[in-house]
């Protein structure tokens, strides 16, 4: 039989492995890794059909450099729509949320309101169909300016209690331009 400090210290080490959360990012495919039909990124939704797309100016495509891959938007006119939609579970003992996206914008012109801009939208989403909550655009991850680089940018959200998920939208309200986006990470963070 084992002593009883070495029991007590074992049961300890299983509970904090139990109760801590682990920094693991909950996106699917938010590094743009794989692609379904040659062409569109696995587990985003193509909120859009396709001629609809076409109608509106806009092309997307999974391009590769040097072996990374990542989300390329090119749009040539204002037009509204959204253009890849994913909904991430949150287990209920998620208080807290990071969500980061990297962002390169080479080209792009903003619409006529700050918002207008080319990135990442979120909304709360509860278990009731009707029960979307927004957040407003000011915590949403949106380009600020042209960039050549890749750009980072991240939140820490507080997961309001009752709501079940995030839903990530990359969005194409108002601007025009190529944009890219890449790394789309949700991670709990308490
Ligand atoms: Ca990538």
């Amino acid at each position: 039989m084992r002593p009883l400090p070495y029991l007590l210290v074992t049961f300890a080490a299983a509970l904090a492995t139990a109760t801590a959360i682990e920094p693991r990012n909950l996106v699917q495919n938010g590094g743009f890794d794989t692609i379904e039909d040659n062409r569109h990124p696995h587990a985003w939704l193509n909120i859009s059909h396709e001629n609809h797309l076409q109608k509106c100016g806009i092309s997307l495509e999974v391009p590769n450099e040097s072996g990374n891959s990542f989300y390329r938007i090119t749009k040539l006119q204002t037009t509204n729509v959204g253009l890849g939609e994913q909904i991430v579970p949150l287990d209920p003992p998620v208080k807290r949320i990071r969500v980061a996206v990297r962002l390169r914008t080479n080209s792009f012109q903003r619409g006529e309101v700050e918002w207008q801009a080319p990135g990442l939208a979120f909304a709360w989403t509860t278990a009731e169909a009707s029960g979307r909550k927004d957040i407003g655009w000011g915590k949403w991850l949106l380009a600020t300016g042209p960039s050549k680089e890749w750009i980072e940018t991240e939140r820490v959200l507080d997961r309001p209690e009752s709501t079940t998920g995030i839903k990530l939208t990359v969005l194409g309200i108002g601007w025009t331009g190529v944009v890219e986006l890449d790394d789309i990470v949700v991670q709990p963070v308490e």
